[in-house]
């Protein structure tokens, strides 16, 4: 049902990076208060600001998926700076070689070499982004859930590489990372609204059980097109890991490779230490989702089990709950420390 003329949503009648559809369609949708925008809007299932859905619109209409693109997806703070970063090592390792001085990783951030098709692409809704410079094979970087994603990838044969975390350090990284940002919400976002915003769905790409649900199902389905990781398996075992993805990307590592130590090369310029220390993330800043963003703050702790630090115990055994429930039987669990 339509809102009446009282319960308007002002700071969207006046946006003219809305379009008229995108401001119509609003009208209906479920809302509640936003952590950035003084609403957010549940559209097929997921918790969207006005901007967003925007974007997704766009996207959804315009992207013309290829058979030889990779997406690197994720729920934010799950790991996808390191992800993007491994996938470009892998997938470009013939024209830049792991060893090379001039790597493009040792002089540019992940996100600027694997841009997010949703905030760096298709974030005007009157213009449409030209890939005629992009070389082949394409790799793009999402947040979006699986469902949401165009029909044009989703009957592709391109390839989808998904990581997530565990959510207790995924909501812990989420929250001090937004409240860093250009501009940061004001006031301050505390911990415990955050967590309440988290824990119904509506704060970090959520619901966060919902996107890697989307994920993981079809990951069950299409093997040969959906791959899905874990944060924390990639710390406990990387090597294992990376050849697993670059089986997956169907580049896999020669015995050669094996022998002169590329993946270990791939692991270590990728690692979290190597990237921390860099010039280009000490000082370099990134622009996307509406955000201006500090390269040093894709790169905090880099740990597992940091949430200790910060939840209480009901906290704890909250979120434990929602975990259980909505992911138990899924055959999805995470290591927590
Ligand atoms: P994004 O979704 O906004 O791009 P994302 O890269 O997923 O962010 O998350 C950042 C987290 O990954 C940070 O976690 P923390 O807040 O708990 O510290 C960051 O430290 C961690 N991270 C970044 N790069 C690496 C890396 N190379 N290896 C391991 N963890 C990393």
């Amino acid at each position: 049902m339509s809102r009446t003329i009282f319960d308007r949503d002002e700071s969207i009648e006046e946006d003219n990076q809305l379009s008229q559809e995108v401001k119509e369609m609003l009208i209906s949708l479920p809302r509640q208060k936003g952590w950035n925008t003084p609403y957010t809007y549940l559209f097929h299932g997921f918790w969207f600001n006005p901007k967003e859905i925007q974007v997704l619109r766009t996207f959804q209409n315009h992207f013309q998926a290829k058979d030889s693109d990779v997406f690197v997806a994720t729920v934010p703070k799950s790991g996808t700076t390191w992800l993007k970063a491994l996938t470009f090592a892998i997938m470009n390792r013939q024209h830049h070689f792991i060893s090379s001085k001039n790597h493009p990783l040792l002089s540019f951030n992940p996100h600027d070499l694997v841009p997010f098709v949703e905030s760096n692409l298709y974030d005007q809704h009157d213009k449409i982004p030209d890939f005629s410079n992009f070389h082949e094979p394409r790799l793009f970087g999402t947040h979006i859930p699986f469902d949401l994603l165009s029909n044009s990838i989703k009957d592709s044969n391109c390839k989808i590489v998904y990581i997530c975390r565990n959510p207790f350090d995924t909501f812990i990284s989420s929250w001090n990372f937004i409240n860093k940002v250009e501009p940061p919400p004001t006031p301050p976002l505390n911990l415990e609204e955050a967590f309440e915003m988290y824990c119904n769905g509506s704060f970090g790409r959520g619901p966060f059980w919902k996107h890697m649900l989307s994920y993981w199902n079809e990951s069950k389905e299409r093997p040969k097109n959906v791959l899905f990781l874990k944060y924390e398996d990639m710390k406990e075992d990387a090597k294992f890991y990376l050849k697993k993805l670059a089986e997956f990307l169907e580049c896999p590592f020669t015995l050669e490779e094996e022998n002169e130590g590329v993946i270990e090369n791939i692991i270590k310029l990728c690692s979290f230490e190597k990237m921390k220390e860099l010039e280009i993330n000490k000082i370099g800043t990134f622009q996307g989702f509406g955000m201006k963003v500090d390269n040093k703050l894709y790169f905090r702790k880099g740990e597992i089990g940091d949430w200790i630090n910060y939840l209480s115990p009901s906290m704890v055994e909250k979120l434990s709950k929602i975990i259980e429930e909505k992911l138990g039987g899924s055959g999805l669990n995470f290591r927590v420390k």
